[in-house]
């Protein structure tokens, strides 16, 4: 690229604080949950696991993330999993579960100033009086989400910044009322975002605000899902701030970076959002579930340590290095807006100090977003001349990080420090290429981290087993994936067993996918395997037990569609003395049932070995089917699970 420091090249914008400064800046961040998007980094080994950390929260070394979003587990699928609740029914309270307490602490601890939000998607079915809906006592609903606040604070030292309602499902009025009374007893400084809505239906709220002074003072921050950068003038012109409080859910390749590169700028420029967080901070999921890969960056390989650091970082980095929450925005014309030929710049100031200016010119095609499309435009390379004025008008070198995707196979540039502009006589001009992401700021401290070596990817390890003895109580298994159901470790009373894996989900949860889903599912493995054979012991409890259990081998799919998973699965019953085979979980597609002698509070070792379109399956060893399976998945993962919500362990898990 070429800076040109001399005479005036290209259309002239002002940079200028003058006339007062434009929105608050809240930062930038992004969501780990919404569901189970981080589960597979949480095994990492600790080196390997600290470096991607590093590159997530670490400031000045990678994203340099601003805002850490989580999802409060409650025990339902929403996405790639399930993340288990704090309160699995009303007399129960942990606040050990899961890995979001963790990467909070984690972030924290390379960032004490990055802030923290919880949103939740489902609830466990107790909240809602075994409704579907969280708000038919919304005090019982506000009580469990101020309890998960309060318990950051006392078992974790965590401050929680923001609380939302109900991610992308309707709200309640009365219970935001509610909620925010009890965080004023509980956690005053606890700020409510507001809805959650997908899309621009999401502003209504702003509305009632308008006419409902306690409603007002409730709520902090009005957050949208995917506004598409914009937001309507009714919105702009009331004095809360707006965020795009979910994004991105993009490809993390250059397209999905050239979609946040687009987003980031015009958020604020079309739509006057102040904050913006990411859907998702790391695809720590299976490829094989929904949204591939849509995180900033990807570590999806526990079992060999590989990651991979992708460009949504870098140009996340291009923002974030050179901010801090609580900067302004400059006034649109005077450091906000478009670029004569397409391409838009933002300036970001810290008043009486520091400016940012972050150019974009991304292209339409190469910046697409999972959603909404955006209609056509055009963006030329340019020359662009900035002429600074007002409080920064000394201001006389300004450093320079620049990106430039490519889409024609050659390599990219991804946040490259350039030599300094040089600011003469209040003025500097740049020569701004395609697809390139400028940022020219005061500070000097920007810096592309890295680390000397990587892992090399491997597939998923066979043969594979897990007796569960090695995790503390009431925590998840590594490399198993929850679909449907919270399967955790639990002390057993064969003491011999040491601990087992235990469904621990009773009742229905409050569900977030369109659909309820049924069947407790636990998927592992790589989704590649065909002809495998699936073992585990199982054991369904008599008090609040499940109905049966299965194990299953080519198992096609997870998150929301889970219920419609096609595989090869061996099932218990025992109140009926059956087992069953079905090509599916749902049995629409059964293959055979038959008799066995079957009780509760038993264990039972299952077996079910898939070879070609011939399975076998077997109770304590002996064969109770052997016969031509005609699914129509052809390979997959390995899963255990049960045939309704309840109680039901599993122990020695093996594939071969
Ligand atoms: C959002 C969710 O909040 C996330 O948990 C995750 O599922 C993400 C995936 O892109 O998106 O949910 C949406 C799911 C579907 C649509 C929009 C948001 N949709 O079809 O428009």
């Amino acid at each position: 690229i070429c800076t040109i420091s001399r005479g005036t090249y290209g259309s002239v914008y002002t940079i200028d604080d003058s006339h007062g400064l434009g929105r608050r800046y809240d930062g930038f961040g992004a969501i780990s949950g919404g569901g189970a998007t981080s589960k597979l980094l949480v095994n990492y080994e600790e080196n390997i696991r600290s470096q991607i950390l590093d590159f997530l929260f670490k400031p000045n070394f990678g994203a340099s993330l601003q805002i850490l979003k989580v999802e409060i587990g409650g025990d339902g699928q929403s996405s790639e999993g399930a993340e288990s609740s704090h309160m699995h029914s009303a007399d129960d309270e942990d606040y050990t579960r899961g890995y979001e307490w963790w990467m909070m602490k984690e972030a924290k601890k390379r960032n004490p100033a990055i802030k923290l939000a919880g949103l939740p998607w489902s609830f466990p079915g107790w909240v809602g009086g075994d409704t579907t809906w969280p708000y038919t006592h919304p005090e019982v609903t506000a009580k469990y989400i101020t309890k998960w606040v309060i318990g950051a604070q006392k078992y974790h030292n965590l401050s929680i910044d923001y609380i939302g309602v109900w991610n992308e499902k309707p709200y309640d009025v009365q219970y935001i009322k509610i909620l925010r009374q009890m965080l004023d007893q509980a956690s005053p400084h606890t700020q409510i975002i507001a809805a959650d809505i997908l899309g621009q239906n999401g502003f209504d709220i702003i509305r009632y605000m308008q006419k409902d002074p306690e409603l007002n003072r409730s709520v902090s921050i009005v957050g949208i899902h995917y506004p598409g950068t914009n937001s309507p003038s009714y919105a702009q012109e009331s004095h809360v701030q707006l965020w795009s409080s979910e994004d991105y859910s993009s490809l993390n390749d250059n397209e999905g970076a050239g979609c946040l590169a687009t987003v980031l700028n015009k958020n604020y420029i079309n739509g006057y959002f102040s904050g913006t967080i990411t859907w998702n901070l790391i695809a720590s999921y299976y490829d094989n579930l929904p949204y591939t890969r849509k995180g900033l960056m990807t570590a999806e390989e526990p079992w060999s340590g590989y990651y991979s650091v992708e460009p949504p970082i870098w140009i996340t980095a291009h923002t974030t290095q050179f901010t801090s929450i609580g900067w302004y925005y400059l006034k649109h014309g005077s450091g906000v807006g478009y670029l004569d030929q397409g391409g838009s710049y933002v300036t970001y100031l810290r008043p009486g100090g520091d400016l940012t200016i972050v150019i974009e010119t991304m292209t339409h095609d190469h910046s697409v977003c999972i959603r909404p499309p955006y209609p056509p435009y055009e963006v030329k390379p340019q020359n662009a001349t900035f002429k600074i004025q007002g409080s920064m008008k000394m201001v006389d070198q300004l450093y320079l990080w620049y990106s430039a995707l490519k889409f024609d196979g050659s390599k990219s540039t991804l946040f490259q420090q350039m030599t300094p502009v040089k600011v003469v006589n209040g003025q500097f001009s740049i020569s701004v290429g395609l697809d390139s992401v400028y940022t020219l700021s005061t500070i000097s401290t920007g810096h592309k981290g890295s680390f000397p070596t990587t892992a090399q990817s491997k597939p998923f390890p066979k043969p594979y087993k897990d007796s569960f003895d090695s995790y503390p109580v009431s925590s998840e298994a590594f490399n198993f994936a929850q679909q449907v159901g919270v399967f955790e470790t639990a002390k057993c009373k064969e003491l011999y067993r040491g601990l087992v894996l235990r469904q621990v989900v009773t009742r229905h949860p409050i569900h977030w996918c369109p659909l309820p889903l049924l069947q407790p599912i636990n998927v592992i493995g790589n989704f590649n395997w065909s002809d495998i054979t699936v073992t585990t012991d199982t054991y369904i409890d008599t008090k609040d037990g499940a109905e049966g259990a299965f194990i299953a081998a080519r198992v096609d799919r997870g998150g929301c569609n889970a219920w419609l998973a096609q595989g090869v699965f061996f099932w218990i019953l025992p109140d009926a003395q059956q087992f069953q085979i079905s090509t599916d979980i749902a049995r629409a597609y059964m293959v055979k049932s038959g008799n066995v002698k079957l009780a509760r509070d038993t264990w039972y070792t299952l077996q079910l070995q898939v070879k070609g379109n011939v399975a076998s399956a077997f109770v304590n060893k002996t064969l109770v089917f052997n016969g031509t399976v005609n699914s129509s998945s052809k390979h997959g993962f390995a899963a255990m699970g049960l045939s309704s919500f309840g109680y039901g362990s599993f122990d020695n898990f093996m594939v071969t």
